[in-house]
């Protein structure tokens, strides 16, 4: 038995599935998770001695590769002085003055733990600002588990078969509405339905959890206009998208420009941290200003923040470090849409800059539905075939390809033989 089945099963006893989290559990790909040892720039090394070209980045956050040396130094630095004191510290104020420089929405920071944590404070703020209760979300968008939001969430919950989670109450789930990914006349409905009751509209400005898909021209910008039209707020979801798309996330990719925004995974360069953001008057309603309570005790947390700054100041230094996510981006998807035409396979490749995923569908994905349309048992094949070529991808259908600045054209080089090897076997079969 091999050291990674060897530590699953021991893990399965003590844990739920194993896993600190669901999609590590490999359960929608039927197999071991390899249990992780090591990881260094763009490769990762598991218990049995394998090492993986890494393209999940710890699903983001590893934007600059895995243990970056100044990233590391300045975490050991900051532990060094104390992990952590529950009191203001000025990493903090620097941290949140670089959030506030980079993204045009960002007047006023919150730094939290996790994106869940991020999401649920910046609805709570939304609610207690325009004193409405109801919120709207897209099909196959995931903003984390808090549980207005578990309500037919994407990524984990959609690949686990579970569209709502148990021991959500329906009292909560009623209170968000669901609109359909890239179509604006959804979102326009539920307006007219309940003009004076949506205190926000939740969005992923490049869906990355039903796998990507992009908006279509004109989407962000309509629900800027309809936002505005009915006095709700519109939050940028960035967890994902954040300090990836560009330094000033998809907003300033998109020229969009939300109310609030919720961050997390690069801000903390792999480290527990996330922050919620948006206009001076939305965020003074936030405790101790305001009457809208949001505390935590690792809030800020010393060597998180350290981490942080240290990942976005090396990200600002890097001004080719976009143009060079784009080109292996590019590259990427090359291989993908060439070897699709290639051997004549029914499947499609979305991508946005360094987020890329392949739906085995031969229909355009823009939604929940299309995306849906996959056949996972090919996924399934493909994943297996990718995994025992030493190409570390999304166990999940429905998550997307990270790329870091850490990877080279060599890397993509080795990706596409190990592409080619997984989607030939189907050439005759299309
Ligand atoms: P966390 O609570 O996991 O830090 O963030 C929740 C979250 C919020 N918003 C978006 C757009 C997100 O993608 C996420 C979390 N992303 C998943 C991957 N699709 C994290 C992986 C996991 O659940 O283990």
């Amino acid at each position: 038995m091999g050291k990674s089945q060897e530590l699953f099963e021991r893990a399965c006893k003590v844990m739920p599935g194993g896993v600190s989290s669901p999609v590590r559990a490999y359960r929608s790909v039927d197999q071991t998770p390899p249990f992780i040892q090591q990881a260094e720039g763009a490769y990762i090394y598991d218990a049995d001695g394998y090492t993986y070209i890494d393209y999940v980045g710890s699903w983001g956050p590893m934007i600059l590769g895995h243990a970056r040396p100044e990233v590391v130094d300045a975490i050991c630095e900051a532990a060094e002085k104390g992990t952590s004191f529950g009191a203001p510290t000025e990493g903090e104020i620097i941290l949140c003055e670089m959030i506030r420089d980079a993204c045009p929405s960002a007047e006023m920071v919150r730094l939290v733990n996790s994106g869940t944590e991020a999401v649920m404070s910046a609805i709570r703020a939304a609610r207690g600002y325009t004193g409405r209760d109801k919120i709207i979300k897209f099909e196959g968008c995931y903003h984390g588990h808090a549980d207005g939001l578990l309500v037919k969430a994407g990524s984990g919950l959609m690949t686990a078969g579970i569209p709502d989670s148990a021991g959500v109450p329906d009292a909560y789930a009623r209170q968000t509405l669901i609109a359909d990914y890239n179509d604006l006349e959804s979102v326009k409905t539920l307006f007219e339905t309940y003009p004076d009751q949506i205190a926000a509209l939740i969005v992923e400005p490049v869906a990355a959890n039903m796998g990507v898909v992009p908006p279509v021209p004109g989407f962000l910008e309509g629900l800027r206009q309809l936002t505005k039209q009915y006095g709700a707020v519109l939050i940028f979801d960035e967890v994902i998208t954040g300090f990836r798309l560009s330094y000033s996330g998809a907003q300033g990719y998109y020229n969009v420009i939300p109310d609030m925004t919720t961050f997390g995974k690069i801000i903390g360069g792999g480290m527990p941290l996330a922050a919620y953001a948006g206009k001076k008057e939305i965020m003074e309603m936030v405790a101790p200003n305001g009457p809208v309570y949001q505390a935590g005790t690792l809030s800020g947390n010393p060597a998180a923040v350290a981490a942080g700054i240290t990942t976005l100041e090396l990200l600002k230094a890097m001004p080719d470090v976009y143009d060079r996510l784009e080109r292996l981006g590019a590259l990427l998807e090359d291989a993908y849409q060439g070897l699709i035409a290639k051997y004549g396979i029914r499947a499609v490749c979305n991508r946005v800059g360094s987020l890329l995923s392949i739906f085995f569908t031969d229909v355009a994905v823009r939604d929940y539905k299309t995306a849906a349309s996959s056949d996972l048992e090919k996924f399934k094949v493909y994943f297996s075939s990718m995994l025992s070529s030493g190409i570390y991808i999304a166990p999940s259908q429905f998550e997307a390809l990270f790329i870091s600045a850490a990877h080279t054209e060599a890397d993509v080089a080795r990706t596409k033989k190990a592409i080619e090897k997984a989607l030939s076997q189907w050439k005759v079969l299309h």
